[in-house]
């Protein structure tokens, strides 16, 4: 019993976070790129871009201000933020939400002087006002196509949601506008997913309501309008709610058009949707449910494959021990000649064993962190207890690695890296991690950095790296420690929500 009420107490909450690494594993490749997930990456080198003559090329999609290093975008929605007040002393508005970015550089993730962007800072539509909660979901791509990665960012505003786009310059985020769509439904945005679904070379947007998700076709207007929006038939009716872990944008069909699956509520199979000109369309292909979902050539033969975590799966009575399930990409959407791989922690070859509230695939991300050209699978499992660790119910967790090969994800050569494990983050006061994980090359080297938010005695967004295929070969960032500053003196329960 005790293990069930802990399961519930860590993964109950609001886990409204999500990601890419599309551009991690593209980073990664290799100097001629093929873009497996994510739109409108362009591999030139630095180089081209500081010779070029008016606005540069975007590289990333994550690219905020345009420096050819990949940003991460921050988001904090319970967040207090100070505003004036009658008698010109700030009032702290609770719950308003506030959004930053950590820079990359040659150095990695900028650590200092991060700056909140809040619905009160100059040319973002709004005010800030009590639990708001901006910056609860992020999505990021360059929606007016100017060259520089934009934000989407849903807040609520009573009452309707809306959805802010936070456009990138030279200076990084800078102004916004409202996108139009708040009419059409409650939970506008409860989903944020950017890819170029339609092959156009413009970055669109895929936009959940409570029980449906449309396209809108960028590129974007200054006003936030997108050129159309169309709804989205995925061929079963689902709810978006919190659904962010859920959905995940990637090339699944070999070509430059970004597909998408979609992972229903409650476990409920999964839809697999293809990009084209006209759109997101329907397959007959589905994949086993989960709460979790990434899109990665793990087998290299140029189709993304999906990988699909489900935390709460009970393996031989073990509640929540979790498994993740793999289908391998085809030209129709899944190979139906390869049976779907499932991988446990007692799989061949994966340290540990199943045990009540693993929790094994949480959450789930890809990257080629030994750079032969096969992803490899992160799989959090935030409920894994060492047997070596301090205060073990309480802190804990850690990741996994799964390594990709022609064979695709297999337990040969899987690694486990426990919360206390060298070079993975050390903050004050009781954790688990991860809560979430992303991928990402915030230094340039291609060689990936997992990003991961850890809630201790203070809310931190930590960025780890990886070395010939390993986690934490190097010593881990911290990359920001709430409070950001004065403007913004409280981080709520739910820093460190991430793009992907
Ligand atoms: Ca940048
Ligand atoms: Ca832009
Ligand atoms: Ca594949
Ligand atoms: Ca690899």
């Amino acid at each position: 019993m005790q293990s069930i009420e802990f399961s519930e107490f860590l993964y109950g909450g609001t886990h409204v976070r999500s990601q890419l690494r599309r551009a991690v594993v593209i980073a990664a490749a290799a100097t001629t790129v093929t873009t497996l997930t994510g739109g409108l990456l362009v591999s030139t080198g630095t180089q081209a871009r500081a010779a070029a003559t008016g606005p540069a090329p975007t590289r990333y999609t994550d690219d905020f201000n345009g420096d050819g290093y990949h940003d991460l975008a921050i988001g904090a929605p319970d967040g207090a933020v100070n505003v004036p007040g009658p008698d010109g002393n700030p009032t702290r508005v609770l719950g308003a939400g506030y959004v930053t970015v950590s820079y990359g550089s040659k150095d990695g993730a900028q650590k200092t002087g991060l700056k909140p962007v809040t619905r009160n800072s100059p040319g973002v539509p709004g005010d800030a006002g009590q639990d708001q909660r901006f910056g609860r979901t992020l999505a990021n791509g360059d929606f007016n196509a100017d060259g520089y990665a934009d934000l989407a960012v849903t807040s609520r505003s009573t009452p309707r949601d809306e959805v802010t786009l936070l456009w990138g310059s030279p200076t990084g985020l800078k102004g916004g506008a409202r996108m139009p769509g708040s009419e059409a439904g409650p939970g506008f945005g409860t989903v944020l997913k950017a890819g170029d679904f339609t092959g156009d070379g413009k970055t669109d947007l895929v936009v959940g309501y409570s029980m449906s998700i449309r396209l809108y076709r960028g590129p974007f207007k200054a006003d936030g309008s997108p050129a159309s929006v169309q709804p989205v038939d995925v061929g079963a009716m689902f709810n978006y709610t919190d659904a962010q872990k859920r959905l995940a944008v990637g090339r699944i069909n070999k070509g430059a058009i970004d597909d998408l699956v979609v992972l229903g509520e409650e476990r409920r199979r999964g839809r697999v949707l293809l990009g084209g000109a006209s759109g997101l369309r329907q397959t007959q292909a589905t994949v086993r449910g989960g709460n979790s979902a990434v899109i990665a050539d793990f087998d290299k033969d140029g189709h993304g494959d999906i990988a699909v975590g489900d935390s709460a799966y009970e393996m031989d009575s073990e509640r929540h021990a979790g498994r993740v399930q793999i289908n391998y990409g085809a030209a129709g959407g899944v190979d139906d000649n390869r049976t779907t791989k499932v991988l446990t922690e007692d799989s061949a070859g994966v340290p540990g064993g199943v045990e009540a509230g693993d929790s094994f695939g949480n959450d789930v991300a890809a990257g080629d962190l030994n750079r032969d050209g096969y992803a490899e699978l992160i799989v959090g499992a935030p409920g894994e207890r060492h047997a070596t660790c301090e205060h073990c119910y309480i802190s804990g967790g850690g990741l996994y690695v799964l390594k990709g090969s022609t064979k695709g994800v297999t337990g040969t050569g899987a690694a486990f890296y426990g919360y206390n494990a060298a070079g993975l983050p050390r903050p004050a006061g009781v954790y688990r991690i991860p809560q979430l994980l992303k991928t990402t090359d915030l230094n340039g080297d291609k060689q990936p950095e997992i990003a991961l938010p850890v809630r201790a005695n203070t809310s931190e967004v930590w960025s780890v790296g990886t070395k010939q295929g390993k986690v934490a070969g190097t010593a881990p960032t911290r990359v920001v420690k709430a409070p950001v500053d004065s403007q913004v003196p409280w981080p709520g329960n739910e820093f460190g929500v991430l793009t992907r």
